[in-house]
């Protein structure tokens, strides 16, 4: 089973197993999340997101799945990629967003990862409404059977997507 805990702070400080990136299909970088990522754990995470795209990612990583790499300089073991979905207004992309928690979970059991921090995918760029985010990914954790996964770390950047997770947190463990 996972504990869900949430904290607010910076991925990038996290002494864990896996730490979730918000990637995009090409895996080679880009802001928020991402940038943090590899700004702070330097070229070798880059280095082997490169050696993927060689392999078996030439078309890039689908929206929904995940994939390790090593997490060079950072205080952790793995970065799994996982790319979110872009919000749409026209299009229920939720069981994409949902996918990223359960792939990302899937591939940290693989690894043998006890604990995964995961950012709150796709609420920046990707501009997923916050409230709704928070619903999908904490029901999709709660859900998720583990083998080697023992805690599972929001780490919320900023008080506003805290309290977003915190209320929806409250909010689901009361209807339980
Ligand atoms: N630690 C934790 N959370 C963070 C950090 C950090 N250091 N920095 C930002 N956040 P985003 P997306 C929060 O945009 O929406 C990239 O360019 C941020 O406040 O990082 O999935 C990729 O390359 C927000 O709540 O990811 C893709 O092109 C959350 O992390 C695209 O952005 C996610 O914001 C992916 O967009």
């Amino acid at each position: 089973m996972t504990n869900i805990t949430l904290t607010l702070g910076d991925i990038t400080d996290q002494s864990v197993d896996a730490v979730v990136n918000a990637a995009n299909s090409s895996l080679l970088g880009g802001g928020g999340v991402d940038g943090a990522i590899h700004r702070r754990g330097g070229p070798e995470i880059l280095e082997e997101c490169r050696a993927l795209r060689a392999a078996q990612y030439g078309g890039g990583l689908p929206a929904g799945q995940a994939v390790a790499t090593t997490a060079g300089r950072l205080p952790a073991g793995w970065v799994i990629h996982t790319v979110g979905p872009v919000w749409s207004d026209t299009e229920d992309r939720s069981a994409t967003l949902a996918s990223c928690y359960r792939e990302s979970l899937r591939v940290a059991d693989e690894l043998g990862a006890r604990t995964v921090a995961f950012p709150a995918i796709s609420t920046g760029v990707y501009r997923w409404p916050l409230r709704d985010a928070a619903r999908i990914a904490l029901t999709t954790v709660r859900d998720t059977d583990t083998r080697t996964v023992t805690e599972a770390r929001f780490v919320l950047f900023g008080q506003e997507a805290y309290d977003a997770f915190a209320e929806v947190w409250k909010g689901l463990q009361q209807a339980h």
